[in-house]
């Protein structure tokens, strides 16, 4: 039994921001007559209306000068559903980031591309470049639906990953803000068609659903205020877990069956990352498992998740409005129940699912069309040429003489679709004369690590991320390798501050930036971003990276399950979630560094733990500072003296 059709509190007051975007116009105003005015930023309401347009006002860090104006320029990103970008885009993309940027891009976990650099009076031309080419920035940013993220394979002879595409794209339309305000600002009016949205899509939008529209209103599912917050989905296949899944606010996952015919789709909600220090009422949160959608209902079912979050998400307190709050205040049942009478009706269970594996897809791959994609590492997304690996001239050349699509991944990386096979053995010699090595030759460490931008951009970074974290891992591995792990590796991910844009807490190495130099590092994610990580230590100088590390990694060395030969031994982050964080500290409490270990013992120490009375601990103390020795070697005598006389 659903209940009634909800009505939705009532706000008392508006917040700064809920009145601000009530009043813009649909997101018109005053971004429409501040970009008129001969000034190099925008005023703060204009900054926080701009962010639905895919933009940040930005000023470089690096050149900040007390006293002085700000070097103020603008972040630009692409909503790109799945990381598909056609390549008339591409190329549109790295000229504006040549003519107008700081001439590189960037490919972001959420498998958009960003622009940094971009000066105010360049904004109109470089967002007018995009739409013309393709592309858009309208939702990539701001309180609304942001790029919907799929496996990003172009596996066409396996249904399950075509239909995670289509049903990417088929979601970013139907959530896509209907205002007209981003073609009369950018475009002067002129209605650009990218593409053409699916005709169930456009149904969808406007089906009257109990409660989910807001009538005779521009924006039918938004409302004037929009979401209170941001909201980010993803659809995946059955055991991929490229997306990051659990991560989101809402996830769809395809189910097919035996003749790989859509059937409809598991739901999970509720996940995301973002936190604040020292407030404990913010974490990071895991998706719950909601249930299941025939693929008929599939669109209801997602503007009635949506219509809960915007009718009963906090508008109050920005801190607290994500669904993953709304959730966890109200509990798995209290919500679903809410859908439901938004749904109409009851939300079926959720139907077995295997285990979700991570993936990144580089290096060659045959796409079951007869054509092949070949997946690009790229550090950290940074598209830019170096002297060892000239990427971005690579990407350019590729795209502009094969005519090729990409699709940028949520690990920063970039896949190159559609090569026929006359094709590859002529782009293998251009991936070896630019530089690009063997997907298998890169240490894995770098291969699965990410960071986020952080400084110089980031206006919310407390410490370095993507410019320091090649020299961290550099010195994980020689860490790594000086205790007997050579080929051991784990995924690390870095962030500048606590809002997790390298999504931290699902690594099995997280390091947090928490004041400059030092960051919070976080521990037990698993290998394939299934579980949530924890605080192990709230604060490491990162000059002591050795010093925290060296310990955890010869007791996981020691200890970690191996299993069959053949079979990867258990990974850092599975075994550190398995013996705990109290026997992860009793070992580093007791470790002697080789380095600082008695003269004469080959190798390290070995120790052992013995519980023993309060009373004889006391005694043996005692003896010790009587007798001018450490208790070690006090508590040897004692009981080499027992052994000798039992
Ligand atoms: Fe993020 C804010 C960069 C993915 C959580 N994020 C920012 C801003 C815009 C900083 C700001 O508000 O002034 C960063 C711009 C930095 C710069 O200089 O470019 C920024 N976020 C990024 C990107 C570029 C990081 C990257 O390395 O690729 C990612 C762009 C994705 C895209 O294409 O849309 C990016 N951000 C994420 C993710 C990961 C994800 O979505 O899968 C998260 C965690 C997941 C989540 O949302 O829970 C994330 N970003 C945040 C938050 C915290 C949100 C929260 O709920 O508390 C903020 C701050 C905010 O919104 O107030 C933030
Ligand atoms: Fe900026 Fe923090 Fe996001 Fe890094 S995690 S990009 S520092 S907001």
């Amino acid at each position: 039994m659903v209940a009634s059709p909800p009505s939705a509190p009532k706000d008392l007051k508006l917040s700064k921001l809920e009145a601000l975007k009530q009043r813009s116009h649909h997101l018109r105003e005053p971004v429409a007559t501040e970009l008129l005015q001969p000034t190099n930023r925008f005023s703060e309401d204009g900054i926080q209306i701009l962010k639905f347009h895919g933009s940040y006002q930005q000023d470089n860090r690096d050149n900040r000068i007390k006293g002085q104006e700000k070097d103020f320029q603008f972040m630009l990103r692409t909503r790109s559903p799945a990381g598909y970008i056609p390549p008339e885009l591409y190329l549109t993309l790295d000229n504006i980031a040549n003519e107008y940027g700081n001439g590189t891009l960037r490919a972001t976990t959420r498998q958009g591309f960003q622009l940094h650099g971009i000066l105010k009076k360049n904004l109109k031309a470089a967002i007018a470049a995009i739409v013309r080419s393709m592309g858009s920035t309208l939702g990539a940013c701001g309180d609304l639906n942001r790029n919907v993220m799929a496996p990003p394979a172009p596996f066409h002879n396996r249904p399950e990953y075509d239909i995670a595409y289509d049903y990417a794209h088929r979601l970013a339309d139907l959530l896509t803000p209907q205002t007209g305000a981003y073609y009369e600002i950018w475009l002067d009016g002129e209605k650009v068609i990218s593409a053409e949205e699916h005709p169930e899509v456009k149904a969808a939008r406007l089906k009257n659903g109990t409660g989910t529209l807001i009538h005779q209103n521009e924006e039918p599912i938004y409302g004037d205020r929009y979401m209170p917050r941001k909201f980010k989905c993803c659809v995946t296949v059955p055991g991929d877990n490229s997306v990051d899944l659990f991560s989101q606010d809402l996830t769809l996952v395809v189910i097919t069956n035996d003749r790989g015919k859509l059937q409809g789709f598991n739901i999970f909600a509720g996940g995301g990352l973002g936190r604040t220090h020292n407030k404990e009422e913010t974490f990071a949160r895991m998706a719950d498992a909601i249930g299941y959608v025939a693929a008929a209902d599939v669109y209801d079912l997602v503007k009635a998740i949506v219509a809960t979050q915007r009718d009963y998400g906090d508008r109050q307190v920005r801190r607290h409005a994500r669904l993953k709050y709304l959730i966890h205040d109200w509990g798995v049942a209290k919500f679903k129940a809410k859908v439901e009478a938004y749904f109409g009706k009851a939300i079926a269970p959720f139907r077995p699912l295997p285990l979700f594996k991570y993936q990144d897809f580089l290096g060659w791959h045959p796409q079951g069309d007869g054509k092949f994609f070949y997946g690009l590492a790229i550090a950290n997304g940074r598209v830019q040429d170096t002297k060892e690996l000239r990427l971005k001239s690579l990407l350019y050349k590729l795209v502009s003489d094969f005519n090729l699509p990409l699709r940028v991944t949520p690990n920063q990386n970039v896949l190159l679709c559609d090569i026929s096979p006359d094709q590859q053995a002529v782009i293998q010699v251009l991936l070896d004369q630019y530089g690009v090595i063997a997907p298998e030759a890169i240490d894995p460490l770098e291969r699965y690590a990410m960071a986020c931008p952080a400084l110089p951009t980031c206006g919310l970074a407390i410490t370095e991320s993507e410019r320091i974290i090649p020299s961290i891992l550099g010195r994980l591995r020689a860490l790594i390798d000086r205790v007997g792990l050579k080929h051991e590796h784990f995924v690390v991910r870095m962030t500048g501050c606590p809002n997790g844009c390298a999504r931290p807490y699902l690594a099995e190495l997280g390091f947090v930036g928490i004041k400059p130099n030092t960051y919070q590092t976080w521990l037990g994610g698993s290998p394939d971003q299934t579980r949530l990580a924890e605080v192990y230590m709230e604060q490491l100088p990162i000059d002591q990276l050795e010093a925290v590390l060296e310990p955890l990694l010869v007791f996981y060395k020691d200890k970690r399950e191996v299993g069959a030969k053949g079979d990867r031994p258990e990974s850092f982050g599975d075994f550190c979630h398995r013996v705990g964080f109290d026997a992860l500290r009793t070992f580093t409490s007791q470790y002697q560094s080789k380095g600082t270990k008695a003269k004469g013992t080959k190798g390290r120490a070995k120790r052992y733990r013995i519980d023993i009375r309060d009373d004889q601990y006391q005694q043996l103390k005692t003896l010790a500072e009587a007798r001018g020795e450490s208790l070690a070697a006090v508590t040897r005598a004692a009981i080499a003296a027992y052994l000798d006389h039992p």
